[in-house]
């Protein structure tokens, strides 16, 4: 555990005041309380509770059990002096059914953590959907069927008007991508179906319930702003041959652009809609006018590049030379300097925010709070995002993924991003190297230059 550094601004690496500073996590990634006080099954339930869906058996039932502990991790934030929290509501704690009857305890949870965080100064972003649908909905056919997005309006109407006075920043969803490609295409993820028209299909009705959630935040919670959080990755050729250059362009449109374009009123990507085989039977009269009505903010979440290889030339070994995270992805801090030029190329003057940015390091036998490589990470990335900043990004705020070691999805507990360290057998939290790092570019709005040691 190291000491805060030094006060001493750097002025070309100050951030400009009021910048946004948080952390984020996600409802299945951390609260347990699977089935407490009347929440329902969500289809991340049933995935983790499946053989062999995720490593070492492992499920969300406990997580970080935030559901309990929710005041010590507000207290937690507050003590890292973060003026900004990013999480997201479980639709099924809410409306057990995905639809009809709300569930008020569920509902009095969200309320209790809204304002124990605003009685920190700590102002909350809310994602409405962050993977957790619920299961009934899936056995009625999931998102291939648009009576989810309608459903999924139901839900954003209910939460707008019941957190809308005192939330100011509403995400739709978070990181769609992932929803149609490892939900439904690689079946990697909940509800694990590999069905690739389904995937086509899905992504369609995302961005339809994306904007039936912006309508229903305009309705209910008209002083709030209403945005949309996108995952990105550039896509690099493996080398100049033509072939890795079209497998790249056709990978940045299917993955960068396939949300992105719309929403900002490009349409889909022809290339991409080509390279998938996609009729857009799906697209209804209306749809595309819909899904590009005007949004308050982007959330921007990057992690890495992906170096691309064509399938029809010799394998390449991608990892050769390169840094990597314990989940074998690339440190590549550069890579979000170009991601939110890129993001700001399409968006313009709109406002955006680093919503998740991270990396999964190995815990330290010896100290499990020393994550120096995790600092190296953050300090990095900052770095990168000051210098779209100073290239003229509209950059409001930066989400470090995560406040909390928490349930990696199909990895279970095996992967740890918090800047506070859990232990998953006492859920007892202690604050990382990386955690005294972020409270100190919180603090000062200032890449702290190096961390002193404690002695
Ligand atoms: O843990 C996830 C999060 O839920 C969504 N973005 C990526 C993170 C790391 O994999």
């Amino acid at each position: 555990m190291e000491a805060l550094p030094e006060r001493g601004p750097v002025p070309e690496r100050q951030f400009p005041p009021g910048f946004v500073w948080g952390a984020a996590t996600a409802a299945y990634q951390i609260e347990g309380a699977a089935r407490e006080d009347g929440r329902g099954e969500s289809i991340w339930d049933r995935f983790s509770h499946t053989p062999g869906r995720v490593r070492n058996g492992d499920t969300g039932d406990v997580a970080c059990d935030h559901y309990h502990r929710y005041r010590e991790d507000i207290e937690l934030m507050a003590d890292l002096g973060l003026n900004a929290y990013r999480l997201s509501i479980a639709w099924p704690r809410v409306l057990p059914d995905g639809i009809g009857r709300p569930n008020e305890a569920g509902l009095d949870f969200y309320d209790r953590v809204i304002d124990e965080l605003l009685s920190r100064d700590i102002d909350p972003f809310v994602t409405l959907y962050h993977w957790d649908l619920p299961q009934p909905l899936e056995e009625a056919g999931g998102w291939p069927e648009r009576a989810t997005a309608h459903a999924f309006g139901e839900f954003a109407a209910l939460i707008a008007a019941r957190l809308g006075d005192r939330v100011r920043h509403f995400a739709t969803f978070n990181e769609p991508h992932i929803v149609s490609d490892h939900g439904y295409r690689l079946g990697s993820h909940a509800p694990g179906r590999t069905e690739p028209d389904a995937a086509l299909a899905t992504a369609h009705h995302l961005l339809v319930a994306h904007a039936l959630g912006v309508q229903a935040i305009r309705a209910e919670a008209p002083h709030a702003e209403a945005g949309i959080v996108l995952n990105f990755e550039p896509k690099h050729p493996a080398s100049s041959h033509p072939l890795d250059l079209e497998a790249a362009a056709v990978a940045h449109e299917q993955f960068n652009r396939w949300y992105l374009d719309p929403i900002t009123g490009h349409g889909y990507p022809e290339d991409g809609a080509r390279a998938w085989g996609w009729r857009r039977d799906e697209v209804l009269e209306g749809d595309m006018e819909a899904i590009a009505a005007p949004i308050d903010f982007v959330g921007v979440n990057y992690y890495c590049r992906d170096v691309v290889r064509s399938p029809l030339l010799p394998s390449l070994d991608p990892s050769a030379g390169t840094e990597r995270t314990a989940m074998g992805w690339e440190v590549y801090p550069e890579g979000l300097t170009e991601t939110l030029e890129f993001v700001a190329s399409r968006t313009g003057a709109l406002p955006l925010y680093v919503t998740e940015s991270g990396a999964a390091y190995a815990v330290d036998d010896i100290d499990p709070t020393d994550d120096t490589e995790r600092v190296s990470f953050l300090r990095r990335h900052l770095e990168a995002a000051r210098t779209a900043m100073d290239n003229g990004v509209p950059l409001r705020g930066y989400f470090v993924w995560s406040l909390l070691d928490n349930f990696e999805w199909a990895h279970g507990y095996e992967y740890r991003f918090g800047i506070v360290h859990v232990d998953f057998d006492t859920l007892e939290r202690r604050v990382r190297d990386s955690g005294v790092f972020w409270a100190a570019v919180a603090r000062d709005g200032v890449i702290p230059s190096a961390v002193q040691a404690q002695s």
